[in-house]
């Protein structure tokens, strides 16, 4: 009896994923409506053992709750920023080494107030190293390590993380307006001293140039640059600039390519994540009219991968003539790994997580959702329902409300962040003697 029960249990903690929903999974509010939160849109964790989890509000504010969910009475941080129903403050992500050198990125449109490259405010990274990692509300420096100009105000991206490999990925929308009309994510270089630039991009003039604009960019933040290389296209030739380009970026040392591009093709990557044990990226590409999708890229990967838009949208051909769903192999672009149809009632899809944490039943499931159905959908990474699902989406049953991101912690738990202000927590409800919950 004893080696049977042994028996199953080894099995159940061998599954690695399961193939339909645990009967006990559950989506707890660990911060309610009542704590007064306006438009969150991120959370995040330092990993400084201090269990705080940090808040972004959309409008300029990053709060602290601590592990009860009780928000501490002052703001970490208020940034001033264009905020409207896609720009705002959009990202942050903590240096991994925060608990001893205090640095943190946030991603944000610029204030109205500041001078601006494009069109529209800028979109801007900018480093902040706080005197005292531990304190909470922020005192130290700043400086803006990156601006991208913009043309329009939606599609603004604003996800920044830290991969395995050390490098900040920043996810860059298309620009905006709709159908990216003027063909920036598949641009990877314009610049007027380079002759006519119509293939791309050509908005006519002398600038501004919106060659970041539908991007994933990798960036090296640890370090700056003395002399910017002629292809740094967030910085000046012959300039210092406030971030290095990874030595083995694709387009690094190639002329007429901007260095800070590691993936092309993108039509607003509002929300992306690293699979924490794999390291392997998974990128949420919210689409147009038809299709949203879900991009994947294996660890490690040598980048300069074309997602496909505005060529094709999902599967689906967008700008490319014809029908069906070739258009990736037609355009020899990157096919998404999960297409979910507006007509399943999806709008516009938010890129979570694979889960990796104390629930076993949960581990090694990706769990997405939408931000107009609001439905938590989840798929195995190399599953059924992974690559090849042609629209075949699979929900959880369970519902955060107006989700605008996900975010984890330092043991793995994986939030929810619905933009009507709350905060919740993916789990299952049974706890193991080993103190894992399982299913
Ligand atoms: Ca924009
Ligand atoms: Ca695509």
């Amino acid at each position: 009896m004893r080696s049977r029960i042994l028996f199953l249990l080894t099995m159940l903690f061998a599954a690695t994923a399961f193939s339909q929903v645990p009967a006990d999974i559950e989506l707890p509010v660990i911060v309610d409506s009542n704590a007064g939160l306006s438009r969150p849109i991120a959370v995040r964790s330092p990993n400084d053992g201090s269990g705080r989890l940090f808040v972004v509000e959309q409008g300029g504010t990053i709060k602290i709750f601590d592990t009860s969910g009780t928000a501490l009475s002052q703001n970490f941080l208020t940034l001033p920023v264009t905020e409207s129903s896609e720009q705002g403050l959009l990202g942050l992500a903590f240096d991994p080494a925060f608990a001893t050198n205090g640095t943190f990125y946030v991603a944000y449109t610029a204030p109205g107030s500041d001078p601006k490259l494009g069109a529209q405010p800028d979109q801007v990274l900018a480093r902040y190293v706080a005197a005292n990692p531990a304190a909470n509300t922020f005192a130290g420096t700043s400086q803006v390590v990156l601006r991208v100009p913009d043309i329009y105000t939606n599609h603004n991206g604003g996800n920044i993380l830290f991969g395995g490999d050390g490098y900040l990925y920043w996810g860059m929308g298309d620009g905006g307006s709709g159908g990216d009309p003027n063909g920036f994510a598949q641009c990877l270089w314009k610049k007027a001293a380079d002759g006519n630039p119509a293939t791309c991009g050509n908005t006519g003039g002398s600038g501004p140039f919106y060659y970041l604009l539908g991007k994933m960019m990798r960036l090296d933040v640890r370090h700056t640059t003395a002399s910017a290389s002629a292809n740094m296209c967030g910085a000046t030739a012959g300039q210092p600039a406030q971030y290095a380009i990874p030595a083995n970026n694709p387009y690094a040392s190639q002329n007429q390519k901007c260095a800070e591009i590691w993936d092309y093709g993108l039509r607003n990557p509002f929300r992306f994540s690293f699979d924490a044990q794999t390291h392997d990226l998974i990128i949420g590409d919210v689409g147009q009219n038809l299709y949203e999708e879900v991009d994947f890229e294996s660890y490690p990967s040598t980048g300069g991968r074309n997602y496909g838009w505005n060529l094709c949208e999902g599967r689906h051909y967008y700008a490319t003539s014809g029908s069906g769903t070739t258009c990736p192999a037609t355009t020899s672009t990157i096919a998404p790994v999960i297409e979910a149809a507006h007509s399943s009632g999806l709008c516009a899809l938010i890129g979570g997580y694979v889960y990796r944490g104390p629930s076993q039943a949960l581990r090694g499931t990706y769990f997405y959702s939408d931000n107009c159905s609001g439905d938590i959908y989840y798929a195995v990474p190399g599953g059924a329902s992974w690559d090849g699902g042609n629209g075949t989406i699979t929900a959880t049953g369970l519902n955060g409300g107006s989700v605008s991101s996900f975010g984890d912690d330092a043991n793995g738990n994986l939030y929810v962040v619905d933009l009507d202000g709350r905060i919740l927590r993916l789990q299952t409800d049974t706890i193991f003697a080993d103190g894992f919950e399982g299913p």
